[in-house]
């Protein structure tokens, strides 16, 4: 029973010791809307082969976990209704069940470990939502960083999320988080916020070093990079906050609990900003997919 079936691609990457990104697949069937989620997700991947690395697309199809899927794999996911948003409470169920899922932060970076695969890129992870103190909605993916060796590079967390809160969590689990580049703690689709990040780097070297010396002295669990969104496609907090105030309160009255939250919102500020969103979403995916190749990149040199 082989727990993950690498790509041809990936097989090749992993085979000539090329630098190799995961990439998660909830963002594709929970995060965007079709087409333009393909779109995103093929150029996301080319983005990763223009700077020299491979990109690896987690996924379980039929009860198979793949690192790496082929394009009509990925077209098919895409396209397909009602696939399965898997963590890591689902994972095994959905591949013992022959089932097909899309993964979140949590189970990608799972996905990842087994492959081999040191650095994946995404959006944005989950966190601790707002009124958490009621609900105890706390993403899975809070938990993964403190267990996974896995370098997650985000743009931040949505405005969604309650934000020092979703930090406070992370140095509980003893997740170290780096905005790159800067000393705030960027706000997904705002390069700035209020609070300042725990740690700062500058350089991909940098943080290839940290990610080699947590594995080296025997800790568990990964490094949270948060990379700014591009200047040119950010969107102002105050344009932002009235949308995701209405997507929230609307969550609540339709009372949508449970893994159905994080999409509920995701698709309502997408109708709310009329595709605005999604732009800037865009933007950022791709701007983490670089920082990503390079980090990836650095540690393959550094464990040469
Ligand atoms: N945040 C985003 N875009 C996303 C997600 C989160 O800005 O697509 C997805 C990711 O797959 C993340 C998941 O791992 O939602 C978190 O879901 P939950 O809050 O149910 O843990
Ligand atoms: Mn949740």
């Amino acid at each position: 029973m082989t727990s993950i079936t690498l790509s041809p691609e990936v097989s090749a990457a992993k085979a000539a010791g090329t630098a190799i990104v995961a990439l998660e697949s909830t963002i594709i069937t929970h995060g965007m809307p079709y087409p333009q989620n393909l779109e995103v997700a093929r150029q996301v991947e080319q983005d990763i082969r223009d700077a020299g690395a491979v990109p690896a697309t987690m996924a379980v199809l039929d009860g198979v976990l793949h690192a790496g899927l082929t394009d009509e794999e990925l077209e098919g996911l895409a396209q397909a209704k009602d696939v399965a948003k898997v963590s890591r409470a689902d994972l095994a169920v959905c591949m013992s069940q022959g089932g097909t899922g899309a993964t979140t932060v949590a189970a990608t970076m799972i996905a990842a470990r087994l492959a081999g695969i040191d650095v994946f890129a995404t959006g944005g992870i989950g966190g601790v939502h707002k009124g958490a103190e009621e609900s105890f909605d706390i993403s899975a993916d809070l938990t993964e960083l403190g267990l996974t060796p896995v370098t997650v590079v985000a743009a931040g967390a949505k405005a969604i999320l309650d934000i020092p809160k979703t930090l406070e969590v992370l140095e509980t689990n003893g997740v170290p988080v780096i905005a790159y580049g800067q000393d705030s703690f960027p706000a997904f689709w705002s390069a700035q916020s209020d609070l300042t990040a725990p740690l700062r780097m500058d350089t991909a070297a940098e943080i290839a070093r940290a990610h080699l010396m947590r594995a080296a002295i025997g800790l568990p669990g990964g490094h949270l990079i948060a990379n700014p969104i591009p200047a040119a496609d950010e969107i102002a907090a105050e344009v932002l906050a009235p949308v995701i105030a209405q997507a929230t309160a609307e969550a609540d009255a339709q009372g949508v609990t449970g893994k159905g939250v994080t999409p509920f919102l995701l698709a309502r500020i997408f109708e709310l900003t009329e595709g605005r969103s999604l732009v800037a979403n865009i933007a950022l995916v791709r701007n983490n997919a670089r920082l990503a190749a390079k980090i990836a990149r650095e540690i393959i040199a550094l464990k040469a």
